[in-house]
């Protein structure tokens, strides 16, 4: 079931790769997403954004097992995500929107993946900073289906180059030091 999807992901991917990129000769393949590049915008259709909405409102189990510092329940929540992730439909998108949640999927699959295999909340914690980006990238590009999504910081998580969080309530609860640093950081935008 999860290989079957992984390999119709795939080919979707690399199909849609030749159809955008084989302009000949001169045509860079730049990194979709570097900073200086232009947001592109691609809201997603309302059926894609409530199933996007359930992979973020799973998502906050884990964020909750973080802040308790409760390895064992991040490990059962980061399979409950892969599981709401399994139900976010493809078809739904096309072209570089496709393609777009094609790379986050990628990567909230493998940070989930890191997190469901380990028992390490220093590992874990280290997954959940690179899956938190990949989602805060796929609900700013997609929307959220209607519902606040809080995008909190605490600059001192990565060895003080900071790190990142989603979270449906404006209060700090910091999920990167559990309770040595329970209330530390900062709500840096919502997203709806
Ligand atoms: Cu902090």
């Amino acid at each position: 079931m999860k290989n079957s999807i992984i390999i119709t992901s795939l080919i979707l991917l690399a199909g849609s790769a030749v159809a955008q990129h084989d302009h000949g000769a001169g045509h860079t393949n730049a990194p979709t997403h570097s900073k200086k590049e232009t947001v592109h915008s691609h809201r997603a259709v309302p059926e894609f954004q409530v199933q996007l909405r359930g992979v973020f409102t799973t998502s906050l189990q884990l964020k909750d097992a973080l802040i308790s510092s409760d390895a064992v329940k991040a490990t059962l929540s980061a399979s409950e995500i892969k599981s709401a992730l399994s139900k976010v439909d493809l078809a739904l998108l096309k072209d570089e929107a496709l393609m777009d949640w094609m790379g986050y999927l990628k990567i909230l699959n493998e940070n989930l993946e890191r997190i469901a295999g380990s028992n390490d909340l220093v590992l874990q914690r280290q997954a959940f900073s690179s899956f938190s980006d990949a989602l805060y990238k796929s609900l700013k590009e997609f929307g959220a289906g209607g519902i606040m999504v809080y995008y909190a910081q605490c600059p001192m998580a990565n060895n003080n180059s900071g790190a990142y969080w989603l979270s449906d309530s404006k209060e700090i609860r910091n999920p990167y030091f559990g309770s040595e640093m329970l209330t530390c950081g900062k709500v840096k935008e919502t997203i709806q």
